[in-house]
């Protein structure tokens, strides 16, 4: 990336900072087709608020928003737009960080095309980025935010309502190495407005969050998810990690790490110590835009979680029919595939109000597939009990369309031929080595990407272990 400041303009811009809080570059109209540059803003101090960003910073596609080192409250940025083949940057100095002890604006409506890069919050005690209007195309990428409260990523505006278009959506929207370190109370990234599904407000399509982490949440008085996004169809969360996820007292102790209506690929995540289920899900498809086809179904599969406390890994849930009705027939249930995940050590939520259920999968509404899970010391804290079924639970009764075949349920690691629960690779002589069965069309890699299917077949589990035979 070329940081392009014309010596003029730098030297106005630096006079300018001097004594101008939050200065900006002040240009007159360029010329199309000029070539990207940089424009440097903030002053150090104070909130950065840029409303009408485009025309306020005279912006094109390619150019890059850099914030100057110091220490910030609050940023908004609105009605901003680049293209998809020159995005624009906003971007931080090294030594710029926000902060605050109260509630800010950070109003961010309109905004398209944008990478939002190297961020950092510490003691952000606001939501960081609350997202309306037509936006879309946008990614978060390198951010640290630190005891902060509230909504982080906010995406929701009321007045977004789907009427079939894309454009009556959030689209494309990617988090890639956002570490998450001490929140309370609101969800990380979240969509949710607690109204029916039925709304069609503010839906999300192909939302991504990859190699991100989550860890010490401790949410003191309601259960807020790490990630809460309802009415969003294909979000994928892999290569995350979510640890020490804790607890609410109201009305019962859990959490949930990602929640939300619609259909979710989950996989090649890492869970341990969370208070509850790692994926939560309200199946839902999408019958406009390609979103209700084949592959409109939630998938959870090359995760590991231990020490996992309360709740079954994931969730079936069931979308209450009426608000089906009520989505003038866009929205309608859908499945999910619960496949090769490695279960260690659930263990009761020593708070707890309510029964502990500590299976694989817990299925309230029909079509579960439920195929090469590995379970190993299920409920850690009781005996183990090998009539017990330890992978599904059948929260409301039993369901059509159930298929569960070929899990494996052993008492110890020994047992299971882990090399050890570190890494949670079968060990040679494992029985979990080579002990699936046929091929999942969309698994090609184990947990660690290697190569799924090695040997005389793919091993249950998340991790496949190495052909020494090739
Ligand atoms: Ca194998």
């Amino acid at each position: 990336m070329r940081l392009i400041f014309a010596t003029s303009i730098a030297i106005a811009c630096c006079l300018a900072l001097a004594c101008v809080a939050g200065a900006e570059e002040k240009l007159a109209g360029r010329a199309t087709g000029a070539a990207p540059r940089q424009v440097k803003i903030g002053n150090g101090s104070g909130a950065l608020h840029y409303p009408d960003a485009q025309k306020a910073l005279d912006l094109r596609p390619g150019d890059t928003v850099y914030i100057a080192a110091g220490t910030y409250s609050g940023f908004s940025l609105g009605n901003l737009a680049g293209s998809a083949a020159a995005p624009i940057t906003v971007t931080c100095d090294p030594q710029a960080v926000f902060t605050t002890e109260t509630p800010q604006p950070n109003e961010f409506p309109n905004i398209a095309h944008v990478r939002f890069e190297s961020f950092r919050y510490e003691n952000y005690k606001s939501t960081v980025m609350h997202i309306t209007g037509a936006s879309h195309d946008l990614l978060f990428k390198n951010f640290h935010i630190t005891n902060a409260t509230g909504y982080s990523f906010h995406i929701y505006d009321a007045a977004k309502v789907f009427n079939g278009t894309r454009e009556s959506t959030f689209y494309n929207f990617k988090w890639e190495n956002v570490d998450f370190d001490r929140k309370t109370n609101g969800a990380a990234i979240s969509s949710s407005d607690y109204a029916p599904v039925s709304n069609l407000k503010s839906v999300l399509l192909d939302f991504e969050i990859t190699r991100c982490t989550f860890k010490n949440f401790d949410n003191a008085a309601l259960a807020f998810p790490v990630i809460g996004l309802d009415k969003c169809f294909n979000l994928q969360v892999h290569e995350c990690t979510f640890s020490d996820i804790g607890m609410a007292a109201s009305p019962i102790g859990h959490n949930v790490c990602i929640c939300g209506s619609g259909y979710f690929k989950v996989y090649n995540n890492k869970f341990t110590r969370q208070w509850a289920n790692d994926v939560r899900n309200w199946p839902m498809k999408l019958n406009a835009l390609g979103y209700g086809g084949a592959d409109a179904v939630n998938r959870f599969y090359n995760n590991i979680s231990w020490e996992k406390r309360k709740y079954p890994m994931y969730e079936h849930n069931v979308v209450p029919q009426a608000d089906l009705d009520k989505s003038s027939g866009y929205f309608s249930r859908t499945s999910s595939e619960i496949c090769f995940n490695t279960l260690y050590r659930s263990r009761k939520a020593a708070d707890s109000k309510s029964p502990y259920c500590g299976q694989l999968v817990d299925v309230y509404s029909p079509g579960v597939t439920i195929r090469h899970n590995l379970i190993v010391a299920p409920e850690a804290d009781a005996p183990f009990d090998p009539r017990q079924n330890y992978v599904y639970h059948l929260g409301s009764g039993p369901q059509p369309d159930l298929v569960v075949e070929n899990n494996l349920v052993f008492e110890t690691p020994a047992q299971a031929g882990l090399v050890d629960t570190v890494e949670f690779v079968p060990s040679q002589s494992s029985p979990a080595r080579d002990a699936a069965t046929g091929r999942v069309e969309y698994i090609t890699k184990d947990h660690y990407n290697h190569d799924r299917y090695q040997g005389a077949a793919a091993d249950v589990g998340a991790v496949e272990s190495p052909d020494t035979e090739k």
